[in-house]
């Protein structure tokens, strides 16, 4: 087992990490900026390094500081927690080539599924479910015609250095295609540095339904069951919920069992998701695969009682899978709520500033994962959660009502928050019912202001 663990990350993922280091007797390391400098996650470490100005590519991104500040402290394995680098190859290569663990997948597996055209090629290739579309890249928009007419529109042109949403055009028909088309690799060339593009067939209202996994040194890979993210804006997921109140224990068996096989391929190792698009008709489609630890996986470790990011600690030092479920063995069910300084009735607005009074939910089934405390600073540099609030009950009508009476209990003062759009939503009939898919909230503007 490692004797030290560096976290390059911030907020209330690192602190999360830092006490799975704990809980498992290893010491820890905190980076920070210049703006984090009374952050908890500093606080709460053994060791801490400042890694550079507030902007992100000064801190945060900039791998040899972090390669540095293990070395200076004598971490012997980093954790990336989510966002920042840790969907990074070339720093899970570095980290590695600096004979410090990288607490994650390979490199090579960061690689693979971050080009999302192979990744789906490879999943074809599995037989695990793709949207009809092209069968690789798509050279130019005569090409891309000739596979839309094949597979009927509306289509959607996607990067495959993409992923989370950007570089993404539909095409209603044969006339929008080429412009969509260009615009398409426009974006994707200007946010990630390549303009190629592949082909899907658009489903118009699909739940987004994704499968957590777990892979071993030692060639196991397991699921713990899905998560329905279909709660959305702009690609940000605000809810999250497990199990999916669309998916049964068949289709449970069926997608994890899709999610093994592709993860198993590559012979992956640490915490994964398998994103899935479902149809109202009950058909799933492989859409990606992130590679990281996620921001909502508190609603798996909620119901299947299981420490996802002590277990990634563990199978990082080489230690087998402490035990396999499948999807198994779930224990009632789990909801999570997106805290964000943010205001929804002005475009989701960021609201950064002092947090002048605080008080957390608690009470029996009730977790909060947060950084933050009264007279906190939230800085303008980084994203906008505050906190993500998590419930666990028998049933999903008890989960419901445990969610609506933390959130209505929640003070945080100083800021505007998404709170009380979050308990407007647990009360929206068609939340209720768990009949949400990816546009539910453009059918339910009111829910952003509160007005009918
Ligand atoms: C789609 C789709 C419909 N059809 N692909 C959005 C994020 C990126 N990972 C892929 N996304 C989508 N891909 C096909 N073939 C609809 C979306 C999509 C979406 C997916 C999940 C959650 C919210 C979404 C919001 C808009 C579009």
């Amino acid at each position: 087992m490692f004797k030290k663990v560096l976290i390059a990350n911030r907020g209330e993922i690192a602190l999360r990490v830092i006490r799975a280091c704990k809980e498992l007797g290893l010491a820890t390391v905190a980076v920070y900026s210049e703006a984090d400098r009374e952050s908890l996650h500093v606080r709460f470490a053994d060791d801490d390094v400042c890694i550079g100005r507030p902007p992100a590519r000064d801190s945060y991104l900039n791998i040899s500081r972090l390669i540095a500040a293990a070395e200076i402290t004598g971490a012997d394995a980093i954790h990336p927690g989510y966002g920042f680098l840790a969907e990074n190859g070339e720093f899970a290569d570095t980290v590695r080539a600096s004979n410090i663990t990288f607490i994650g997948p390979t490199g090579e597996q960061i690689r693979q599924m971050g080009d999302k055209a192979a990744a789906r090629k490879l999943a074809h290739k599995l037989k695990v479910p793709t949207v009809p579309g092209s069968p690789g890249l798509v050279a130019d928009a005569d090409a891309g015609l000739k596979v839309a007419a094949k597979i009927g529109y509306p289509v959607i042109v996607k990067a495959a250095a993409g992923g989370g949403g950007k570089g993404m055009r539909v095409a209603a028909d044969e006339d929008q295609f080429t412009q969509s088309f260009g615009l398409a690799k426009q974006e994707a060339l200007a946010a990630f540095g390549s303009d190629e593009v592949y082909l899907e067939k658009y489903l118009s209202r699909p739940r987004h339904v994704e499968i957590q996994v777990m892979g071993d040194n030692h060639g196991r890979v397991m699921h713990l069951c899905e998560r329905d993210c279909s709660v959305q804006r702009r690609h940000q997921k605000l809810i999250e919920e497990a199990p999916s109140p669309a998916v049964d224990q068949t289709l449970r068996e069926d997608v994890g069992e899709a999610a093994v096989r592709l993860a198993s391929e590559i012979g992956y190792v640490g915490a994964g998701t398998v994103e899935f698009l479902l149809d109202e008709d009950g058909s799933f489609y492989f859409m990606e695969m992130n590679t990281r630890i996620q921001v909502e996986h508190p609603v798996t470790e909620m119901c299947t009682n299981f420490d996802l990011v002590k277990e990634q600690i563990r199978v990082a030092a080489g230690e087998p899978l402490s035990f396999v479920m499948n999807g198994q063995r779930l224990r009632g069910h789990a909801i999570e709520c997106r805290v964000n300084a943010e205001d929804p009735a002005r475009n989701f607005q960021p609201s950064p500033g002092v947090v002048t009074a605080y008080h957390p939910p608690g009470g029996p089934g009730v977790r909060v994962d947060t950084h933050i405390y009264a007279g906190y600073t939230v800085p303008p540099f980084y994203d906008s959660l505050l906190a993500k609030v998590i419930v666990h009950g028998n049933s999903r009508d008890e989960a419901l009502a445990r969610m609506r009476q933390a959130l209505d209990s929640f003070i945080i003062e100083g800021v505007t928050t998404t709170i009380p759009f979050l308990s407007r939503v647990m009360r929206h009939p068609d939340f209720v019912a768990g009949r949400v898919d990816t546009k539910f909230l453009e059918r339910a503007p009111q829910l952003l202001t509160g007005q009918e």
